[in-house]
């Protein structure tokens, strides 16, 4: 049984992430690995939320909570919301578990040990009017790469040029907007990340298959200016995992903690310890240590463009220079951003639609077929709400909605709610059978390669050959001259309904979960080809009409909530 590991990018715990957040990482990570449970994989499926970090200390005295009590309330919204989206992670966990400390701690411990540490006395940015050292991402300024001029200290979001802050041009504090700074002497671990270099530099090249996005960022960060830089992996914080070389203390780091980009991705590992210590799982090192069975995993990441850098080169390095077999990334797949409505997706301006709010209007099928069949892959896309309502009105309710509501209805007005038998198959059934195994083929291999817009399309046309096969077929009509033909007609739709709701779920798990019960199954199978699909409901199989599986929406709905989330989020 192939094994495949499959982790989303780890969210920020300060605040509910927007659309353009979920359909960049974790949305299409869960729909990856809903396709390999269908496909009979064994998955162990990871996410957790990214809790250390400025961020999360300033959104806590915000709240006017300590950072530990916001982060664990955050946690349990973030991880009630990835339920809502029916996001089925094996465990949910938190970078700031215990697991996730020790795991760090014996990291950095290693690195040292294999001489890859070193430690420098630096000029970091004092902030006067905020009374604090500033962290890289919160100085702003101009990017001297692009002329940017929100650029942040740690990376441009525009050109996602990594950047130190004393790079940037007319340098302010983003906590306060003062530009009374200064550079204050202060004492940091480097990770030695340019002796590593050209190990990585071959391992990028072997990674053949990756998409052109991922291995060009990596590749431009690797060759272009001065080619890998040494990083800082500590920081002048409270908040964070304490630095220390596995349990020992390190002289002179007393009171700083591990820069959260250090620490994050090591949550990827340290999940699964958590999975296995919540008892959900046995023996989690099978996933990731190759001397323990991981060689055989398959392991892929979902992650925003701008993540890039972090896991083809900074958690890449980290591994390697354990010295340790961990297991490394095997296939990763970014995503552009998705705008919306003519501009970007803004958390600090609450700009967009959150993640709450969207489950408040409308089902998560709803968001899920649209945000997938959208989702940012070549490029940027955008969010209207014309868009999202012209797809779900058309692909969900007038075609795949429609087609169940017509064949159990029929079924159940002349024949009753039991599979009717009828005669043989005949053309028509040939003839369609043969294009579902066209479409399922193209589909699986969409899906197989994580295509995940093309393959929206295939199973849209998937959908479409139900209703086209109805209108050609024309049970209604064939009944009055020759009942048990209609009878082998609707028997074909009905399998095909089951067939829908088999492959459809790793899109829109609900409504197949509600065709299922409507169907009496309690799951159905990834079939072989389409005979085998078209012969799975055996006569007699009794069955109820669902219930109307998607609703319309309607233009004055829309518009109020074109208008409700124009502005910005309070
Ligand atoms: N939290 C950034 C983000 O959410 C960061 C990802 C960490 S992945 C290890 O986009
Ligand atoms: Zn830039």
């Amino acid at each position: 049984m192939p094994r495949t590991l499959i982790t989303s990018a780890i969210p920020y715990i300060n605040g509910i992430k927007h659309l353009g957040n979920l359909v960049g990482s974790q949305l299409p990570a869960d729909l990856y690995a809903r396709w390999c449970r269908l496909r009979g994989h064994e998955v162990l499926f990871l996410c957790a939320t990214d809790e250390h970090g400025t961020p999360a200390e300033l959104a806590a005295a915000k709240a006017g909570k300590p950072v530990a009590e916001y982060c664990a309330e955050m946690w349990a919204v973030q991880r009630d919301l990835a339920e809502g989206f029916r996001l089925s992670f094996d465990h949910f966990g938190r970078s700031s578990s215990p697991q996730n400390h020790r795991l760090t701690q014996h990291f950095a411990g290693k690195l040292h040990e294999n001489g890859l540490i070193e430690e420098r006395t630096e000029r970091q940015v004092y902030s006067h009017a905020d009374g604090r050292f500033l962290p890289d991402r919160y100085v702003e300024g101009t990017c001297p790469n692009c002329g940017y001029e929100r650029a942040r200290g740690d990376q441009c979001e525009n050109c996602t040029k990594q950047l130190d802050p004393t790079d940037l041009i007319d340098p302010r504090s983003a906590i306060s907007g003062s530009t009374d700074l200064e550079q204050r002497e202060t004492k940091h671990l480097y990770l030695l990340q340019s002796k590593l270099r050209d190990e990585l530099d071959a391992w990028i090249d072997a990674q053949t298959d990756w998409p052109i996005l991922t291995t060009s960022i990596a590749k431009k960060w690797l060759h272009d200016g001065d080619g890998l830089q040494d990083r800082g992996i500590t920081r002048d914080l409270d908040w964070g995992i304490p630095v220390k070389r596995g349990t020992e203390d390190w002289p002179g780091m007393e009171g700083k903690v591990f820069y959260v980009w250090f620490d994050a991705p090591i949550e990827y590992i340290a999940c699964a310890a958590e999975w296995v210590d919540a008892g959900k799982g046995t023996d989690w090192e099978r996933w990731w240590r190759t001397d323990r069975g991981a060689e055989d995993v398959r392991y892929v990441q979902f992650m925003g463009k701008d993540n890039v850098p972090f896991h083809t080169l900074g958690f890449p390095a980290t591994i390697i220079g354990s010295g340790e077999p961990w297991k490394r990334v095997d296939y990763l797949k970014a995503f552009n951003y998705l705008n919306y409505d003519g501009g970007q997706f803004s958390t600090s301006q609450g700009r967009g639609v959150f993640m709450d709010q969207a489950l408040s209007i409308l089902p998560a099928d709803y968001w899920r077929w649209w945000l997938l069949s959208h989702a940012p892959e070549s490029n940027d896309s955008e969010f209207t709400w014309e868009d999202f309502q012209r797809s779900v009105n058309k692909d969900l309710a007038d075609v795949l909605g429609n087609f169940a509501s017509r064949v159990t209805k029929f079924c159940r007005s002349k024949f009753g709610e039991e599979v009717p038998s009828g005669g043989a198959p005949g053309e028509a059934e040939r003839a369609l059978a043969e294009r579902i195994d066209a479409g399922l083929a193209r589909y699986a291999a969409h899906m197989d390669a994580i295509e995940v817009r093309k393959a929206a399309a295939e199973l849209r046309g998937l959908w479409v050959m139900g209703n086209e096969y109805l209108q050609e077929a024309a049970p209604w009509a064939v009944f009055k001259t020759d009942p048990e033909r209609a009878a082998m007609q609707i028997r074909t739709a009905l399998n095909l309904l089951r067939l829908h709701a088999a492959i459809s779920a790793p899109f829109i798990p609900d409504a197949c979960e509600a065709i299922l019960a409507a169907l009496k199954l309690e799951r159905a199978h990834m079939p072989a080809g389409a005979d085998e699909a078209l012969a799975a409901l055996p006569p007699g199989h009794a069955f109820a009409v669902p219930e109307n599986l998607f609703r319309k929406i309607e233009d004055a709905e829309r518009a109020d909530w074109e208008t409700r989330f124009a502005g910005t989020r309070t």
